[in-house]
This record gives C-alpha cells, structure tokens and sequence, in this order.
C-alpha cells in the first residue's frame, strides 16, 4: 500500500497524461488541418506516448493495490495562430508536466517512499528526453520553417516518426 498523499498525486498524473495526450492530439489536428501532415503525424505520435505514460502510472497504482481514480480531462483550449505557436505551447506544457513529477518525486522523498521513488525515476530521465525532442524541434522549425522549402523538408522528415513502446516494464 502507498501512503494516501502519494496515492492522490498519482491519480492526478494519471489525469495530467491523458492531458497530455488530449493537447497533443488537439495540436496534431491543428497541423492536419493546415496540411503540415509530418507535424501532425508528430504530434500523433506524442498523444500516444501520453496515453502510455498514463496507463504506466495506473498500472503503478494497481500493482500496489489501489483503484486508479479518473478524473474529467479537460478540453485543450488553446487558439493556435501560427506554425511555431503550438510548438512554444508543447514546450511549455513539457516543463510543466518535469516540475509535476519532480513535486511528486519531493513528496516520496521526504516520506522514504523509495519504491515510488524508483518508479518516477524512468519518468524523470523520459521527461529530459521529452524536453529535449521538443526544444529541438523549435529551433529547427527557426532555423528552417520560415520559408516554404524549408518549411516542406522539414514537414517531411517529421512524417517518418513512428511510436515506439515505453521501455519502462513494470
Ligand atoms: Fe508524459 O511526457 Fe510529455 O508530457
């Protein structure tokens, strides 16, 4: 059994992920619709490892014999009004999912919850990668998005991404 105040801060990252996945999904839209396909295809890409993330962590909760508690998940409500906009956006919501689990990761902590502690440590390395990905792909939609080919190879290169299952095995 997890200690209650962890049990809480679990579900609610359970509800952060599909978030997570919900905004990416609403992003990967916003670029179909544009015709920017490889940046949809990218985004489509990330939803699903949100919804991954999601179910690792209520796994995690079931394994320790606790029923994972869903919440509503919110509408993404954000109005793009440019290419980079939802890319700023994606960026933003990732350091704000890393500060979620590191505040998950303090409360473990200071109660010596060392087993929630080795589970969030995958998250913490993954969330170095997803930052990463996505500063990443900022810069390079500023170095090359701001004219057409530019704009077109780089949309293309993004179609090739393909999902790959979390490494975490629970
Ligand atoms: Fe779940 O890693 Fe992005 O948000």
């Amino acid at each position: 059994m997890l200690d209650k105040k962890i049990v809480d801060l679990l579900n609610s990252q359970i509800n952060k992920e599909f978030y997570s996945s919900f905004l990416y999904l609403d992003m990967s839209n916003y670029y179909y619709d544009e015709n920017l396909n490889g940046f949809g295809n990218w985004f489509s890409i990330q939803t699903q490892e949100e919804y991954a993330h999601a179910m690792l962590f209520l796994q995690y909760l079931q394994n320790n014999g606790h029923r994972p508690v869903l919440e509503t998940i919110a509408k993404p409500n954000i109005e793009f009004k440019s290419f980079k906009q939802a890319l700023e956006a994606a960026y933003e919501h990732e350091l704000f999912i890393s500060k979620s689990i590191n505040d998950i990761y303090a409360v473990a902590y200071e109660i010596k919850d060392f087993r929630t502690m080795q589970f969030l440590d995958w998250f913490v390395k993954e969330q170095m990668e997803e930052e990463k990905n996505v500063d990443e792909l900022n810069k390079r939609f500023d170095l090359f998005g701001g004219e057409a080919r530019g704009l077109y190879m780089l949309d293309s290169e993004l179609a090739s991404r393909t999902f790959t299952s979390p490494s975490l095995v629970l």
